[in-house]
C-alpha cells in the first residue's frame, strides 16, 4: 500500500520530536489522511510479512472486538498483544468490543434528553447497554442513505480514568450507489505497529459488513490525528531530537532502496545503542529499510458467508498473499 509508506516517510521527514507518556519518544505528525479502494484488492501491507503469527493476532483481536467482550481472558489464549495494559483479572477499558457492543446508556438523563428504555430494539437484554453493530447492520439493510450510520469508542468521561482510553475511536459506514465505504478516526497511532493491523482489521470488518447487507466493499478511508513513529528509550531516542534536522534531510535525500538501506545503516552506527530490554522499541531502523520495498500485488480477502456473531478464525482466509520478510518491532507501553 503505497499510501502507508508516503504517511511514514512523511513523518520520518517532517515530524516533531516528542517525547510522551510511554518513555519511548516519537516522530509525530498532525492530520495524516489516506485511502484504499478494496474493489483493487484487500490492502493487508506487502512490504512485510503480517501472515502467520501475525495475522493469527490481528485476526483474533478483530474477533475480540465483535465478541463484546470487556476482558482479555479468551484472547490471551490466542495472542498477548493487548495483556500489557489489562488488570490483574484481565480487564481493560480498551476492549473496543465493550463500546461496539455494549456501549453504556443512562438510567435517566437530564430534563430535555431522551434515552430508549429496556425493550427498545437495539438495547441488550438485562443491561443498560446499546449494540452499535446491530444498529449499523440494521440501518444498513433498513436506510442505506442514513449519514447517521456511525459507530462511536468514546466515552469522554471514562476516557479521563481508562490507563488508554481507544485510539481508533470513531467509524462511520457510507453508502454511494452500490458501495459501501468506511470512515475510521484514530486519534493517536502507532505507524510500525497498530496501523498495519487497523487497516487490515477495519477492511475486513467492511467487507463482512458489506457482503451481509449486499453491497460491493468500497473504499476504507483513514484519518490518524496524532501519526507518530516510535524512536527509541533514552539516549538512543533523545538522539533523534539532537540530531532531528541532519535526519530530516538524509530521509528527504533517500530514494532508491539502497539508498534507504545506507541510511539505515548509518541510524544504527551513528544513534547510541538501545538500552537492556528496549531493544526494537526504535522502529527508525526497520521502517526505512521497509520503505525501500516496493508494494507488491495485493491479496485477495475471502470471508465466509454467515451472520457476523458466528464467525470464526478459519472463516476468514487470505489468498494469493506474496509479502516481503516480516519486521521485528517492539511495541511502546
Ligand atoms: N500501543 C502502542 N505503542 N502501539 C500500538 O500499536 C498499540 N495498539 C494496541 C494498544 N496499545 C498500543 C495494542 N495492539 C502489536 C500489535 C498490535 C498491538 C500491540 C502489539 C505487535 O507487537 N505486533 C507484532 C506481532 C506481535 C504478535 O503477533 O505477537 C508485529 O510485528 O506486528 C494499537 O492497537
Amino acid at each position: 500500500m503505497q499510501q502507508y509508506l508516503s504517511t511514514v516517510e512523511d513523518v520520518l521527514r517532517d515530524g516533531a520530536y516528542k517525547p510522551n507518556r510511554t518513555g519511548v519518544d516519537t516522530l509525530s505528525s498532525f492530520s495524516a489522511h489516506y485511502e484504499a479502494d478494496l474493489a483493487d484488492g484487500f490492502p493487508l501491507l506487502t512490504t512485510k510479512d503480517l501472515s502467520g503469527f501475525r495475522w493469527n493476532s490481528l485476526i483474533h483481536e478483530l474477533l475480540w472486538y465483535l465478541s463484546g467482550e470487556e476482558h482479555v481472558r479468551d484472547l490471551s489464549e490466542k495472542t498477548g498483544i493487548w495483556d500489557a495494559w489489562a488488570d490483574e483479572e484481565g480487564r481493560l477499558d480498551t476492549a473496543y468490543g465493550r463500546f461496539w457492543r455494549r456501549y453504556p446508556v443512562p438510567e435517566e438523563g437530564l430534563e430535555g434528553e431522551t434515552w430508549p428504555d429496556e425493550t427498545h430494539r437495539w438495547m441488550n437484554d438485562d443491561e443498560r447497554t446499546f449494540d452499535q453493530l446491530a444498529y449499523v447492520l440494521d440501518t444498513l439493510r433498513e436506510n442505506p442513505n442514513s449519514r447517521r450510520i456511525v459507530v462511536n469508542a468514546w466515552h469522554p468521561a471514562n476516557a479521563t480514568v481508562s490507563t488508554l482510553p481507544p485510539c481508533h475511536y470513531t467509524f462511520v459506514f457510507n453508502v454511494q450507489g452500490d458501495r459501501l465505504n468506511l470512515h475510521l478516526t484514530q486519534r493517536s497511532g502507532d505507524l510500525a505497529l497498530g496501523i498495519p493491523f487497523n487497516i487490515a482489521a477495519y477492511s475486513i470488518l467492511l467487507t463482512a459488513v458489506a457482503q451481509r447487507t449486499g453491497f460491493e466493499p468500497g473504499t476504507f478511508a483513514h484519518s490518524v490525528v496524532d501519526a507518530h513513529v516510535y524512536c527509541g528509550t533514552g539516549e538512543r531516542g533523545d538522539w533523534y531530537g539532537q540530531n532531528r534536522e541532519e535526519f530530516a534531510e538524509r530521509v528527504a535525500a533517500a530514494e532508491s532502496s539502497d539508498e534507504y538501506r545506507e541510511l539505515a545503516d548509518w541510524v544504527e552506527d551513528a544513534a547510541p545503542a538501545e538500552a537492556d530490554g528496549d531493544e526494537k522499541k526504535d522502529h527508525v531502523p526497520g521502517l526505512l529499510r521497509q520503505l525501500g520495498r516496493e508494494p507488491r500485488e495485493k491479496p485477495t480477502l475471502r470471508v465466509a458467508d454467515k451472520p457476523l456473531d458466528e464467525l470464526t478464525f478459519d472463516d476468514i482466509e487470505l489468498l494469493d498473499y506474496d509479502p516481503a520478510p516480516g519486521i521485528e518491532f517492539a511495541v511502546a507501553e
